[in-house]
């Protein structure tokens, strides 16, 4: 019996030690959780604070500068027209320009930022509408057809070549100050550059091609 009652008054004490430390743990428990629900809320009101705060001003960064872009390089651009796909824009007062919207240079090497660009093959000569300001040459193997064309200074010149023979030929000035304007073209190929003339003078060009020069590939740009 009385060994029942020390077992039994046993199972009591441990009970009891038991439920102090389940109250301990639900205490401290309940107090993390109180911290933890207060720092995550200021984290999450913090973060999503800061995270909108960097969309916008990133928003707006580069709609500001895109406003400026616009805005700095409108008028030019924004009415200028290419003869065809590739080439050089041309202003409306006939200048052909850069993407930058300034001048092309002849004096620069071809692909150079500065220089007029070619056009993608096209359709024929006859793609691109006849005007005063178009030039069109073909070339073979008996020469540049025509072989001599006259322009004015300054005057914008869309230079149209075609290959007629199947054929790669590259048409070039002698002058090397108008390196920019070269064109050339693949058999059968027809392509545009666009560029302003040159000061008043007599210029000579030929096909680059090894020994097509030889066998007549030359002629002459007047400008008058
Ligand atoms: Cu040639």
């Amino acid at each position: 019996m009385n060994e029942t009652k020390n077992s039994n008054k046993n199972k009591l004490f441990i009970l009891l030690g038991i439920l102090v430390v389940i109250v301990i743990i639900i205490i401290v428990v309940v107090s993390k959780k109180g911290t933890g629900v207060i720092s995550p809320a200021s984290n999450i009101p913090e973060t999503t604070n800061t995270n909108p705060a960097t969309t916008t001003s990133d928003e707006i960064a580069p709609s500001k500068s895109v406003v400026t872009l616009t805005t700095s390089t409108p008028e030019v651009i924004k009415t200028a027209t290419a003869t065809a796909i590739g080439t050089s824009l041309v202003t409306k007062d006939n200048k052909v320009i850069t993407p930058a919207g300034v001048p092309v240079k002849l004096n620069v090497m071809p692909g150079n930022a500065d220089a007029p660009t070619e056009s993608a093959p096209i359709k024929g000569a006859a793609a691109i509408a006849n005007s005063v300001n178009t030039v069109k040459i073909s070339v073979g193997a008996g020469g540049f057809t025509p072989n001599t064309f006259t322009v004015k200074e300054g005057q914008l010149v869309n230079f149209v070549l075609t290959s007629t023979d199947g054929f790669t030929h590259v048409w070039l000035l002698d002058d090397q100050s108008l390196l920019a304007t070269v064109l050339g073209v693949a058999g059968n190929e027809t392509r545009v550059k666009s560029w302003n003339a040159p000061k008043k003078g007599e210029y000579t060009f030929h096909c680059d091609i090894p020994g097509h020069a030889g066998r007549g590939e030359v002629g002459k740009m007047i400008v008058n």
